[in-house]
């Protein structure tokens, strides 16, 4: 006769299934300070709920995230939604002086934003200085209702976090190398869900473990959220299927190594099909330059369930520092599925030809400690970031934050890959964008420098999913290079590495109205100025436009 309440919604989700569809999804995120002990000592860190890594925010495509993040410590904080195209709502994008200014001490701040387009694993992050080294955590976007995954169904899913542990507070490292001009020092440890493993500073760590069960499929979503390195992972006796990587699906292929910058995720299919055992883990650095890296392996293990605790561990061959191979094999292997669901929506015109050269060199600093400084730059110019949001001084026409000329290719051309280039880098200051109109399409090759030392940098676009066309060593050469273009099943990513004295190609089209920044995701480069932004003008009409700030948008 009468419905129960689970009835009516039955019958209200027959008759409005979109409505039921999607969901809001409400989320608090407090920021506090927490006592930690690892590698055998406590400090405090700055971390969103008392968790490290932090919560892990679930959603399905095209429901609406409401994030209150509200701030309890002493330093400024945003929060950064790493690979969310944020559609129009350029607002909530997060990092600081770029879209927005910073949650200050007792303030807080509602990130509304809506999955659109996007299903699988990102990661959130703090985009302020170098907080993101203890505040971040896994994005998990659940493909919608009813559509299944192009790929068998796991039995489960595991989140897996890189990381990078300091013993010292990462505040006081980046401070002391922007006082020095010299670089930070290196991390002590990697950290897989926050735990190194034992390794020779402390040998009682903890490790991180992957309990299996036999003969299951296990949906591994792996994200790369340390701050300054490129990193293998890898497990012993067992091949990883790649299935998706930064929130597009890929064409399916096996592997038995990941490499993932920093900023990147992978997401990949394990089956348990080894009966019984202990089998290691293991995440290490890929630095093919000279350049210092921590080179501590963190480590975990998988384990069988009905594993005995006095089985030893199956060791894996981890990956020399050095193994570049390795990292073009896996770029190379990565392709968009271009299936009638998921068509690769390549831009097949170009309205702006762009080359960013891109690198590490050294100026002249009175006050630091060698009278010199490194410095990073884009096409000669090192971003200075401003005391304003420049997405508010565009919306609101502020004059003085910013400038829209930056260089749309290198200003005074020179053999960027080249050994004999003098150290010192030439470089313009200032606040510039690149102005793109609504709809106009990109293509932009990212040129390594090797003005310091050739290095791979692992670069960052938000706002866009971008095609990663071409890949090559050496100078791009345009008449040759641009013919051997993948137009038609490229890999869509939000973060790609850059190879030592090499370049990458991508495009993307500029459909989102907003402020981007576009940056390299090794934290220490950013620090340094290896950074800009692209400016999206609005449109035709309110759907092509940026609305007005939300009320509770953070003031200088
Ligand atoms: C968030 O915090 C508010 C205020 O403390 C509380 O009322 C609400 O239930 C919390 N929401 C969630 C999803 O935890
Ligand atoms: C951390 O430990 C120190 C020293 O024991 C203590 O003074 C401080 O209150 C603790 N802080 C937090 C956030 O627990
Ligand atoms: C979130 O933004 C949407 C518009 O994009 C708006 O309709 C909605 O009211 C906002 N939610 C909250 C809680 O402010
Ligand atoms: C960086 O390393 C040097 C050399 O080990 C050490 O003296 C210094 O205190 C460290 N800096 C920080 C901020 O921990
Ligand atoms: C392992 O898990 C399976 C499935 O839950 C269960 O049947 C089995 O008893 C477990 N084995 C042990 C030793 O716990
Ligand atoms: C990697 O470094 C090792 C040790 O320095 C060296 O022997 C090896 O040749 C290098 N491998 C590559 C591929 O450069
Ligand atoms: C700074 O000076 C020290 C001592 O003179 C030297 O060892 C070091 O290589 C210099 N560092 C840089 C980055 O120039
Ligand atoms: C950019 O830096 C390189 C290397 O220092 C230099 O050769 C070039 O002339 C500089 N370009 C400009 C526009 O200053
Ligand atoms: C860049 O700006 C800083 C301070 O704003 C100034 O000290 C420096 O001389 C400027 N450098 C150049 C190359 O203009
Ligand atoms: C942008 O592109 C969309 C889809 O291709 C089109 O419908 C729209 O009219 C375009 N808008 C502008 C301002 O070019
Ligand atoms: C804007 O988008 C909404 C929802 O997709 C649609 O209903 C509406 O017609 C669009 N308005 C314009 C002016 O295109
Ligand atoms: C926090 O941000 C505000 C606004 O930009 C700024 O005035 C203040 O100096 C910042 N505080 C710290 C500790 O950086
Ligand atoms: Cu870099």
């Amino acid at each position: 006769m009468f419905m129960s309440w689970v009835q009516m919604l039955l019958f209200v989700s027959l008759l409005f299934p979109a409505w039921v569809e999607s969901e809001i999804r409400h989320y608090n995120f407090t920021v506090v300070l927490k006592n930690t002990t690892r590698l055998c000592s406590t400090k405090p860190i700055v971390t969103v709920n008392g968790k490290f890594p932090g919560p892990t925010l679930y959603a399905r495509e095209d429901d609406n995230v409401l994030v209150n993040v509200v701030n309890h410590v002493k330093h400024n904080v945003t929060i950064h939604w790493h690979g969310v195209r944020q559609l129009r709502t350029g607002w909530y994008d997060g990092p600081a002086y770029i879209t927005q200014c910073p949650i200050q001490p007792g303030q807080n701040y509602l990130y509304n934003f809506t999955f659109t387009g996007q299903r699988g694993t990102l990661l959130w992050h703090a985009h302020i200085s170098w907080l993101r080294s203890t505040m971040h955590g896994a994005i998990v976007i659940l493909p919608k209702k009813g559509v299944p995954y192009p790929f068998p169904k796991p039995d489960k899913q595991k989140i897996i976090i890189l990381g990078e542990w300091w013993k010292a507070d990462t505040e006081a490292v980046v401070n002391e190398a922007i006082q020095t001009g010299l670089a930070p020092n290196v991390s002590d440890a990697h950290t897989i869900n926050g735990y190194s493993g034992p390794v020779s500073i402390c040998s009682s760590e903890g490790a991180y473990t992957l309990h299996v069960e036999n003969s299951k499929t296990y949906l591994l979503r792996v994200i790369n959220a340390a701050l300054n390195d490129e990193l293998f992972f890898k497990i012993a006796g067992h091949d990883l299927t790649v299935v998706e990587v930064d929130a597009a699906y890929v064409r399916p292929f096996k592997t038995d190594t990941l490499f993932l910058g920093p900023g990147q995720t992978t997401t990949a299919l394990l089956t348990s099909d080894r009966g019984i055992g202990k089998y290691l883990i293991a995440i290490s650095p890929f630095m093919d330059t000279v350049v210092a890296v921590d080179t501590l392996t963190g480590m975990g293990y998988l384990r069988y369930n009905n594993t005995h605790p006095l089985i030893p561990t199956t060791m894996t061959n981890i990956p020399p520092v050095n193994a570049t191979s390795l990292t073009s094999v896996f770029y190379e292997s990565l392709r968009s599925l271009n299936s009638k669901e998921y068509p690769a929506k390549v831009p097949l015109t170009v309205d702006h030809s762009l080359l960013f050269t891109i690198g590490v060199g050294i100026n002249p600093c009175a006050t630091c400690l060698n009278g010199s400084r490194a410095v990073a730059a884009i096409n000669n110019v090192t971003f200075d970031m401003p005391t304003t949001a420049i997405l508010e001084a565009h919306y609101y026409g502020i004059n003085g934050v910013f400038t829209d000329d930056f260089p749309g290719k290198p200003l005074i051309p020179f053999d960027y890959t080249g050994t004999t280039t003098p150290l010192n880098l030439q470089t313009m200051n200032g606040s510039r964008v690149y102005r793109l109109a609504y709809n106009s399409t990109v293509e932009l090759v990212i040129q390594g420098n090797s003005i310091l030392a050739p290095e791979s940098h692992p670069t960052h676009l938000h706002g866009f999913n971008f095609f990663a066309v071409g890949r090559g060593l050496g100078n791009y050469n345009p008449e040759k290079d641009r013919k051997k273009f993948n137009l038609v099943d490229p890999v869509e990513r939000n973060t790609i590495s850059v190879p030592t004295a090499g370049w990458t190609a991508i495009r993307f089209k500029a459909d989102n109205p907003g402020v981007w920044f576009f940056h390299c995701h090794l934290e220490v480069h950013t620090t340094w100025g290896l950074k800009m932004a692209f400016l999206v003008e609005n449109g035709e009409g309110p759907n092509e436009s940026l609305p007005p700030p939300p009320s509770d948008l953070p003031q200088c």
